[in-house]
C-alpha cells in the first residue's frame, strides 16, 4: 500500500518541476506502480501456498531495477550530455546480477555460484557508479545539488541493495530449516523494497523539486 501511495504521489508532483525533470519522476512512479502489483501477486502466492513467490518476486525485479539504474543516467542526461556506454554498463551489471540471483534461487544453477556471479554484477554497477564514467560525470559536470543526490542514491546502491545478498544468504546459505529461513527471506525482501524503491524516489523528488526551483527564480 506503501508502494501505490507512492505511485500517486510522484505522478502528481510530475505537475510541479520543470520539463526535464519530469521524465525522472515518472520513472520513479512506475518503480512503485509496477513493485505495487507485483507484491499483490506475491501476497496471494504466499497467502495460498506458504511458498516464497520467487518468480513474481524476479519479473518484478528485472523491470524495476534497470528502470532504478536508468535514473542514474537520467539525473546526469538532465544536466550535461552522456554517452550510451553509461547506460549499457549500467544494464549489463544489472542483468548479469539478476539473471544469476533467478538461477539459484529457482534451482537451475548451485547457490553458492550463483551467489558470486550474482555479486559480480552488482560489483560492477558499484564500480561504475563511483569510479567509472558516471562517477565522472557526476562530479565534474553536475551541479551541487544533482551531486548531493547522485552520491545519495549511489550509497543506497551499495548498503540499500546490500540488503538483498544478506537475506539470499540468510535464507539459502545459512543451512537452517527451509521454513524459517523462507520467512526471514520474505520479510528482508520486502523491508528492502520499501528503502530501494520509495526512499529512492523520494530522493530524485528532492533535487527535480530543488532544481526546478532554481530555474523559476533565474
Ligand atoms: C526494487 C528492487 C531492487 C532494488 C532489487 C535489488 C536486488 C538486488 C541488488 C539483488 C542482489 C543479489 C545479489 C547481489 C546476490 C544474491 C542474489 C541477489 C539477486 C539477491
Amino acid at each position: 500500500m506503501a508502494l501505490v501511495a507512492a505511485t500517486a504521489f510522484f505522478f502528481v508532483e510530475t505537475q510541479r518541476v520543470t520539463a526535464k525533470w519530469k521524465t525522472s519522476l515518472t520513472v520513479s512512479g512506475l518503480v512503485t506502480l509496477v513493485a505495487a502489483w507485483h507484491y499483490f501477486y506475491m501476497r496471494d502466492v504466499w497467502v495460498a501456498t506458504g511458498t516464497t513467490p520467487t518468480v513474481y518476486r524476479y519479473i518484478d525485479w528485472i523491470i524495476t531495477v534497470p528502470l532504478l539504474m536508468v535514473e542514474f543516467y537520467l539525473i546526469l542526461s538532465a544536466i550535461t550530455k552522456v554517452p550510451a556506454g553509461v547506460f549499457w554498463r549500467l544494464m549489463i551489471g544489472t542483468l548479469v546480477m539478476l539473471v544469476a540471483g533467478f538461477m539459484g534461487e529457482a534451482g537451475y544453477m548451485a547457490v553458492w555460484p550463483a551467489f558470486i556471479v550474482s555479486l559480480s554484477g552488482w560489483a560492477f554497477i558499484i564500480w561504475e557508479i563511483y569510479a567509472g564514467q558516471a562517477g565522472k560525470i557526476n562530479a565534474e559536470s553536475a551541479p551541487l545539488g544533482v551531486q548531493s543526490a547522485f552520491k545519495l542514491m549511489r550509497t543506497i546502491v551499495v548498503f540499500g541493495w546490500a540488503i538483498y545478498p544478506i537475506g539470499y544468504f540468510l535464507g539459502y546459505l545459512t543451512g537452517s530449516g527451509p521454513e524459517s529461513s523462507m520467512k526471514m527471506l520474505n520479510i528482508v525482501y520486502n523491508l528492502a523494497d520499501v528503502l530501494n524503491k520509495i526512499a529512492f524516489g523520494v530522493i530524485i523528488w528532492t533535487v527535480a523539486v530543488s532544481e526546478s526551483e532554481k530555474s523559476v527564480a533565474k
